[in-house]
C-alpha cells in the first residue's frame, strides 16, 4: 500500500456510480463523483503551497466539499485539521499558530479569517461559496491525482481538545490510528455497502468525522449529510435509513417529537449514542418507543473509540459495553496500578486507536501516556464481572454540553480577567436538552462592583458560544478545602450541578 488511509477509506470506490452523500435538497454525490472532487482539491491545496505533512487548518460550515478535503489531505499526505464553526477569532489564532499551520480554510462569511491567517504567517483560502478560491481553483483542476506515499505510523488529522490547564492540546492521530479504529467498528457494528446512515453530526470532531464518516467509507455505504441537527430533516428522512449516529441531544429530542415512533423507524437496523452519558432512561424510552435498544459506546479524541455494548448481546443501559476487540482497558489508581474488578478508578486504555501523542507538548504527552503506552483517560469508570463498562464520573474538571468539552478553567481564566472579578469558578448545571451547561460563580473583589452585561459581552468575544455560562452567580467567596483548593462539590450542592 502506497497511502494506506487514502487506499483504504478512499481508493476502492473510484469508479462507483453509487450513492455516497444525500443531501437535504435531493442532490445525490456518487462515490466516483467525491473521489474526483478529492483529486481536484488536492490540487488546489498544492496550488496554495500545501505540501506533505503540512496542517491544513479548516473552519467551515458541514458541507460535501469539507469532507473531500479531507480526503485530499489524506491522498496528498496532508495533515488535516478541522475547528469547531463556533469558535471565535481569537480561539481561531491559537489553534493556527501553535499547529504552525500551513493553510487556513475558512468561511467566505468569516471576513476576520483572512486576519488571524496572516498573523500566524499561514495561507488563506474559503472553501465553498460564492468566489470561494479554494473551490474556484478547484473546479480547473484535473479530476485524478497521484495518491502521495504515507505510511500507516504518518499523521493523518490534529484534533485540538481542551485540557483542565485551559490550554487546547493538539492530539496527534496517525494513519493507523484512524483505520484500525474504523475498521474495528465496522465490522463491530456489522456496516455493510447496504447501509444508509443518518449523519447529523459536524464532521470537525471524532464522532462525526472519524467515527460515522470512516465508518460509512469502509462500508462502502452512503449517508444523510445533513449540515447540522434538523429532527424535521430526520422524521422525513428516517424511512430511507438504516442506522444514526448521535449525541444523546439527539435522542432526547427524537423522543420529544410525537411523529417519531415505531412504524418510522421500521427500516432501521442501529442506533449508536456517544460523546456523553446516555441516560438509563432515555434508553428505556426509547426501546418502548420504537422497539431498538440504543447501542451506547465511549471513546475520546485521544483515543478513538475505546468500549461498544456489543451489536448482538446485551446493550446494557446506562455502561458504554465491553473493551473493543483491539483495545485493552484498566481501571486504576492515581499510580497506574490495576484495581480488583469491580472498584471505581481511572479507566486507562492502550492499542492501536492511542493517538501519537500532543503536538510540541512532550511533557503533556508523558503525563497522560504512561511508559507501558496505556493511556489516561481522566474519566471515572468500574468494569463489571462480565467485563461492561460505566462511567461513573470524571476525574478531569470538564463539562460536556451537548456533546461539546467545555473545560472550566479556559471560562474561568476569561472571567478572572474582568474588572470586578476577584476569582471565578466555573460548574456544570443539568440542562434538559444538553445534559449539562456551565455556571459561572463570580466573587466580587472588595469595594468593586461586576457589571454581569460587561462580563458576559467580554466572555462572548473571547469563547465560542457553547463555551458561554449560561447562568451567573455572584457570591463573596469560594469554598476552599484547606489546601487552599476551591470545592466546586459545595458550589454544586448549592447552585444545583
Ligand atoms: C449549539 N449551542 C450550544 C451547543 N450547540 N450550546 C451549548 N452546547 C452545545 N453543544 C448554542 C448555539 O450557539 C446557540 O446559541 C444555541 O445553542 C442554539 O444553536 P443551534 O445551532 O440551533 O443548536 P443545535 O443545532 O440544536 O445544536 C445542538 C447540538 C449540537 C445538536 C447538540 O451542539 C451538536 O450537534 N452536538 C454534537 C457535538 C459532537 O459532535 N460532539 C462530539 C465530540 P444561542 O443561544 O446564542 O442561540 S466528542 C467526540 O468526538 C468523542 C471522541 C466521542 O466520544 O464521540
Ligand atoms: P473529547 O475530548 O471531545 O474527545 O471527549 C471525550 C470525553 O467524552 C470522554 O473522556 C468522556 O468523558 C466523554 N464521553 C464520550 N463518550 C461517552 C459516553 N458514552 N458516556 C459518557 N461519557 C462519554
Amino acid at each position: 500500500m502506497t497511502n494506506p488511509l487514502y487506499d483504504t477509506l478512499f481508493a476502492p470506490h473510484a469508479g462507483r456510480q453509487t450513492p455516497f452523500l444525500h443531501l437535504p435538497d435531493g442532490e445525490v454525490i456518487t462515490h466516483a463523483a467525491f473521489l474526483r472532487r478529492a483529486a481536484q482539491l488536492a490540487h488546489a491545496l498544492a496550488a496554495f503551497g500545501v505540501a506533505t505533512g503540512d496542517r491544513v487548518a479548516v473552519q467551515v460550515e458541514k458541507c460535501p466539499d469539507m469532507l473531500a478535503l479531507y480526503a485530499a489531505c489524506a491522498q496528498s499526505g496532508a495533515i488535516f485539521l478541522p475547528l469547531n464553526t463556533a469558535y471565535t477569532a481569537a480561539e481561531l489564532s491559537y489553534f493556527v499558530e501553535d499547529s504552525g499551520a500551513a493553510l487556513l480554510v475558512g468561511d467566505p462569511a468569516r471576513p476576520d479569517l483572512a486576519d488571524v491567517a496572516s498573523k500566524a504567517g499561514a495561507a488563506f483560502a474559503t472553501l465553498s461559496g460564492a468566489g470561494g478560491s479554494l473551490s474556484d481553483i478547484a473546479d480547473d483542476q484535473s479530476d485524478s491525482y497521484e495518491t502521495v506515499e504515507r505510511g500507516a505510523d504518518d499523521l493523518a488529522a490534529f484534533l485540538y481538545t481542551s485540557g483542565t490547564t485551559g490550554r487546547s492540546k493538539g492530539a496527534m492521530l496517525s494513519q493507523g490510528n484512524l483505520i484500525s479504529n474504523a475498521q474495528t467498528l465496522t465490522d463491530l457494528w456489522r456496516f455493510t455497502a447496504d447501509d444508509v446512515l443518518l449523519h447529523a453530526l459536524p464532521i470537525f470532531h471524532t464522532h462525526g468525522l472519524f467515527v460515522a464518516s470512516n465508518v460509512m467509507l469502509i462500508a462502502g455505504g452512503a449517508m444523510v449529510f445533513l449540515p447540522k441537527l434538523d429532527i424535521d430533516a430526520l422524521i422525513d428522512w428516517m424511512p430511507r435509513a438504516t442506522a444514526m449516529m448521535g449525541v444523546p441531544t439527539f435522542y432526547t429530542r427524537l423522543l420529544d417529537d410525537d411523529r417519531f415512533d415505531r412504524d418510522l423507524t421500521a427500516n432501521m437496523r442501529l442506533f449508536i449514542s456517544g460523546s456523553a452519558p446516555l441516560l438509563a432512561e432515555t434508553h428505556r424510552q426509547f426501546e418502548g418507543r420504537t422497539g431498538h435498544r440504543i447501542l451506547e459506546r465511549y471513546g475520546m479524541t485521544e483515543t478513538n473509540m475505546s468500549t461498544s455494548n456489543p451489536y448482538d448481546g446485551d446493550r446494557r443501559a446506562g455502561t458504554v459495553g465491553l473493551p473493543l476487540p483491539d483495545v485493552e482497558l484498566r481501571v486504576c489508581d492515581a499510580q497506574g496500578t490495576e484495581l480488583p474488578q469491580g472498584e471505581t478508578g481511572t479507566i486507562e486504555v492502550r492499542g492501536p486507536n492511542v493517538f501519537y501523542g500532543y503536538w510540541n507538548m512532550p511533557e503533556k504527552t508523558a503525563e497522560e501516556i504512561r511508559p507501558d503506552g496505556f493511556f489516561i483517560t481522566g474519566d471515572l469508570g468500574v468494569q463489571d464481572a462480565d467485563g461492561y463498562v460505566t462511567i461513573v464520573g470524571r476525574g478531569k474538571d470538564l463539562i460536556i454540553s451537548g456533546g461539546y468539552n467545555v473545560y472550566p478553567k479556559e471560562i474561568e481564566l476569561v472571567l478572572d480577567e474582568q474588572p470586578g472579578v476577584l476569582e471565578s469558578a466555573v460548574i456544570g448545571v443539568p440542562h434538559a436538552d444538553l445534559g449539562e451547561v456551565p455556571l459561572a460563580v463570580l466573587v466580587q473583589a472588595p469595594g468593586d462592583r461586576i457589571d454581569l452585561e460587561a462580563v458576559q459581552a467580554a466572555v462572548a468575544g473571547a469563547l465560542a458560544r457553547f463555551k458561554q455560562p449560561r447562568h451567573y452567580e455572584i457570591v463573596t467567596e469560594l469554598p476552599r478545602n484547606t489546601m487552599g483548593k476551591v470545592q466546586k462539590n459545595a458550589l454544586r450542592e448549592v447552585f444545583g450541578g
